[in-house]
């Protein structure tokens, strides 16, 4: 009996620990704002990767739902983890650094699709030459398609920077569709 209850005790925790995912941001000196905010599941962690040799801290800021310090380290590869529980809006930023700040929004009860959706950014739109698509699932492909629904353009991809010539799109509205593992999202950009 008391084999079987430890049994279920573990089985229970293996479920429990599985519905969580870590992220992983690099941090570094110049980082874009926009990579490093990310919206999140309660009980989901996110592991800041040291990614140049300065000393850099991931700290809450005043306002933060939650409390959250690494203290200034150094080192490229230093890492520094926190697991989110509350339901809530986390600005943070960096001790050394006043540019370099971020946001962690924790919502409650997203699925992977959900979680996938919202983490995808792109910039610049409009856009003229380039465009640069962020995700914090890796991607595996972007189809292009016009206002008529035309495909234009569809690339196999691998990573979680995509960045996609536009020289070639005529002026005008395109649809881009995102997918990673099954998954796919769509959002709107202006060629120029
Ligand atoms: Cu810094």
């Amino acid at each position: 009996m008391r084999k079987l209850t430890l049994l279920t005790i573990v089985l229970l925790m293996g479920l429990f620990t599985n519905a969580q995912t870590t992220f992983n941001l690099d941090w570094f000196s110049g980082v874009p704002s926009g990579d490093v905010t990310i919206t999140i599941d309660v009980g989901d962690s996110v592991e800041w990767t040291w990614a140049d040799t300065l000393p850099h801290s991931v700290t809450n800021d005043a306002g933060a739902q939650e409390t959250f310090d690494s203290g200034i380290l150094t080192g490229s590869g230093t890492t520094f983890t926190y697991t989110f529980t509350q339901v809530g809006v986390n600005p943070y930023h960096c001790n050394v650094h006043s540019g370099m700040i971020g946001t962690i929004t924790v919502e409650q009860g997203l699925s992977v699709e959900d979680k996938f959706a919202m983490n995808v950014n792109f910039f610049p739109n409009p856009v003229q030459n380039a465009l640069t698509i962020t995700s914090l699932y890796s991607l595996d492909s972007y189809q292009i398609t016009d206002i008529l629904g035309k495909t234009v353009m569809l690339t196999k991809v691998s990573g979680n920077v995509v960045d996609v010539n536009t020289a070639s799109l005529n002026a005008g509205i395109y649809f881009v569709t995102v997918t990673s593992e099954g998954m796919e999202t769509t959002f709107k950009v202006v060629k120029r």
